[in-house]
């Protein structure tokens, strides 16, 4: 018998709840029900480093702050985020600001990049007794439709294993096992909204004690604070556009061109550390259940970052579906992972509805012709029904900063 030949033995495992992906859906998910003593597993297909240190959103919603402080999950951003209520709009018909702490809800955003919240979730998830599975792939779930699904996984020493489990949470974001696994039955609402942004991180103070959203007939640009050092930009581009072909004096160039820094003051120039394309699209996985597999955050539904509503949705759902795991588990409840779905996709369509208004308030098609003038004249009356209407104002307020 020659060894050679002999495939590597397959690694089993069991436990109640598989977490597939250790973003802010998963860690969150995995905390709560640590915390509450189901045994859970999260499979993670990075090496940690990469995970702790992948920079995309930055904005926490009230409610997220307060699901995070209520499951003891919120020390580092209490200690070290920054609170922010304002937009300032710039655009062809002058500047605005809105300080939305006192509209609408009357709440406010905190600051804290993603990174270092998912640094203190996967923290204090292994300080607790946690097991996250870094560099370990999952593949496919299998027999969602029955009480023991399993997730085959490439284990990070390159051999296959699986894991059996009562429950899967699909946490791994839009191109992960999870949507790949999904029956044919699934729906996948989707939209395209046809504009391009450049997204950037610069080791730059921020320029503005706001949001900044600047209207061009060149196109969009944004400025959004993660720290006191680092910022982040946004610059619509060309689709196809490869990230590296805009020179740091052309992005600055441009960024100045767009946010009118004539009339409003200079930015703060620094090292363009990060950059990367993002295609606004937005889609929608409609049921968020199949039989035993449960989709989350990103695997749920893709946002686009107009209404920075991404991570906040991912920590709003995996609460929810945290406490219907808890109750079904340890009280033989199903009603919450019945209505886990429905209950969703009601907070997830709110927000897309809003991140396309966001979209329409924020880019207009730069033709002269009837319909791209059309389309700009609606888009300067929203913006000047921002600028003027209380009620609007109370609107927009309550959809920015809620979830
Ligand atoms: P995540 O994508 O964060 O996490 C999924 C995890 O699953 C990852 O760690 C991945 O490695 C892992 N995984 C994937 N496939 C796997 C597999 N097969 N097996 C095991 N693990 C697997 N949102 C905002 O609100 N504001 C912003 O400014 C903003 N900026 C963004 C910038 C960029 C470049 C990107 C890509 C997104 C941005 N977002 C922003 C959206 C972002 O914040 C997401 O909504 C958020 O990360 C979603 O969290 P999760 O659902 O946990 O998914």
């Amino acid at each position: 018998m020659t060894y050679r030949n002999r495939r590597p033995r397959r690694a089993a495992h069991a436990t109640d709840v598989v977490v597939l992906g250790a973003g802010p859906a998963g860690l969150v998910l995995g905390n709560i029900l640590l915390d509450r003593g189901i045994d859970c597993v999260v499979l993670e297909r990075a090496e940690r480093t990469h995970v702790q240190t992948r920079a995309r959103a930055g904005f926490l919603a009230a409610n997220t702050v307060r699901i995070l402080t209520r499951n003891g999950l919120a020390g580092g951003l209490h200690r070290r985020g920054q609170i922010h209520s304002t937009c300032e709009f710039r655009t062809e018909d002058g500047r605005f600001r809105l300080d939305y702490s006192g509209l609408g809800p009357r709440e406010r955003h905190t600051v804290y990049p993603q990174q270092e919240l998912v640094t203190d979730l996967l923290t204090q998830f292994l300080e607790r007794g946690g097991r996250i599975r870094f560099g370990t792939e999952a593949v496919t779930v299998r027999d969602a439709d029955t009480a023991r699904p399993e997730v085959a996984v490439r284990e990070a020493d390159g051999r296959p294993g699986t894991w059996r489990a009562r429950y899967v949470a699909g946490c791994d974001g839009r191109h992960g096992a999870a949507r790949r696994s999904l029956p044919a039955r699934a729906v996948r609402h989707h939209r395209d909204h046809g504009v391009t942004w450049l997204g950037l991180l610069a080791e730059a103070p921020p320029s503005l004690d706001a949001v900044g959203y600047a209207v061009h007939e060149r196109g969009f640009a944004g400025h959004m604070a993660r720290t006191s050092k680092v910022t982040r930009y946004y610059l619509q581009c060309e689709r196809g556009t490869p990230a590296d072909t805009w020179s740091e004096e052309r992005i600055w160039d441009e960024l100045e061109l767009r946010m009118r820094t004539r009339e409003y003051g200079p930015l703060r120039r620094g090292r363009v550390v990060q950059r990367s394309v993002l295609d606004l699209e937005s889609d929608v996985l409609e049921p968020l259940r199949h039989g035993a597999l449960f989709l989350v955050g990103d695997a749920a539904g893709l946002i686009s970052p107009s209404a920075a509503k991404g991570a906040n949705l991912a920590v709003l759902e995996a609460e929810i579906l945290a406490h219907a795991l808890i109750d079904d588990l340890t009280a033989g409840d199903p009603e919450g992972l019945d209505a886990y779905s429905a209950r969703c996709l009601t907070h997830i369509w709110r927000a897309q509805e809003f991140s396309h208004w966001m979209i329409g308030l924020l880019h207009g098609p730069s033709g002269a012709d009837g319909e791209s003038l059309f389309h700009n004249s609606l888009r300067r009356s929203r913006l000047a029904s921002l600028r003027t209407s209380r009620t609007k104002q109370d609107w927009f307020a309550e959809h920015y900063v809620g979830v």
